[in-house]
């Protein structure tokens, strides 16, 4: 059932908890775009860092201390490759406005947990893909505009760094990990990752290959792009655009998944490929509702 709430907004927050008297919070809202935290960075603390603190207030305050919380935090925590592979103890030197406020929802979680008893855990989730992502996100992006392609638009896919090497998981194998975190006999902290990385212009080269899509990058840095091979001739097809890079970016991001793997079990249904696959069968399938829906109009 839906409420009407608001995580800028207290007040709300606490009336819907005190109402629900529920047994479980997954608290996955948040402004998650890490693009956009740089543009909007006071709303992005106010909704991912405060939002947090807003719940376990509401929890604190109603008394309700049998209410288990999940706190989504995120890879965006840790920032510099100090380590290959970064686990629930690395440091974390977060490298956006996003980052910072994950890292607050990520502390003060622990405050809470440490301070007042309260059953409350954050899950670290490394980039969780799926074909229900977010249009603005690289992934998506890439299998919508490759889907559409194949299907004959000539449109120019235009991105920022696509040599920035992230950890991708699917969403599915990550949200059954969210509930199992609730289901342990202690609260505790978690990194939910696939233990693999690979770079955007990895995930382009692949989805291509897919879909027998023969692809010639040339060029480098902001001159670098991308050409379709189709029967010797070539038709540029990708892009570099200054204005999808960001003023400060991670760019090597792999997670350490041995805790979830022994205490959760984790077991990731889906690799890189099979991620890739979903997406690309599911944008193909839209892209072709949407060509039948434009042919009929
Ligand atoms: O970027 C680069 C971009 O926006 C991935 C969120 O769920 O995961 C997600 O954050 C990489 C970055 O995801 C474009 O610079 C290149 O290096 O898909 P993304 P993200 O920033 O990794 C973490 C775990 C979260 O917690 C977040 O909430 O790809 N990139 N070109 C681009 N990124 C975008 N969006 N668009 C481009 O055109």
């Amino acid at each position: 059932f839906l409420h009407y709430g608001d995580l800028t907004d207290t007040d709300s927050l606490v009336k819907i908890i005190n109402k629900i008297k529920p047994n479980e919070i997954y608290n996955l809202g948040a402004q998650s775009h890490v693009g956009v935290s740089f543009d909007n960075p006071v709303y992005t603390a106010e909704v991912t860092g405060l939002g947090s603190l807003r719940i376990l207030e509401a929890i604190k305050f109603l008394k309700l201390r049998k209410i288990k919380f999940y706190q989504a935090t995120s890879s965006e925590l840790f920032g510099e490759k100090t380590v290959t592979k970064f686990n629930e103890n690395s440091e974390l030197n977060p490298k956006s406005p996003y980052g910072v406020a994950k890292l607050f929802a990520h502390h003060i979680t622990k405050i809470y947990r440490e301070s007042y008893g309260i059953f409350a855990c954050s899950g670290i989730l490394f980039n969780h893909e799926s074909p229900r992502r977010g249009e603005t996100f690289v992934t998506r992006k890439i299998t919508m505009f490759l889907a559409n392609r194949i299907l004959g638009s000539k449109n120019i896919l235009k991105l920022g760094n696509i040599y920035a090497k992230r950890d991708w998981g699917h969403a599915k194998d990550y949200v059954e990990m969210q509930w199992k975190i609730l289901q342990q006999k202690k609260p505790d902290d978690y990194v939910i990752a696939t233990g693999q990385t690979h770079s955007v212009k990895e995930f382009i080269n692949t989805a291509c290959k897919m879909l027998n899509i023969k692809i010639k990058w040339v060029g480098k840095g902001i001159n670098e792009k991308a050409y379709e091979i189709k029967k010797n001739k070539k038709e540029m097809m990708i892009k570099i655009d200054k204005k999808y890079f960001r003023p400060l970016d991670i760019n090597y991001l792999r997670g350490n998944p041995k805790k979830a793997f022994k205490k959760l079990k984790f077991k990731p249904k889906y690799n890189f490929y099979k991620l890739i696959k979903t997406m690309i069968d599911h944008d193909l399938d839209e892209a072709k509702k949407e060509k039948i829906l434009i042919e009929n109009q």
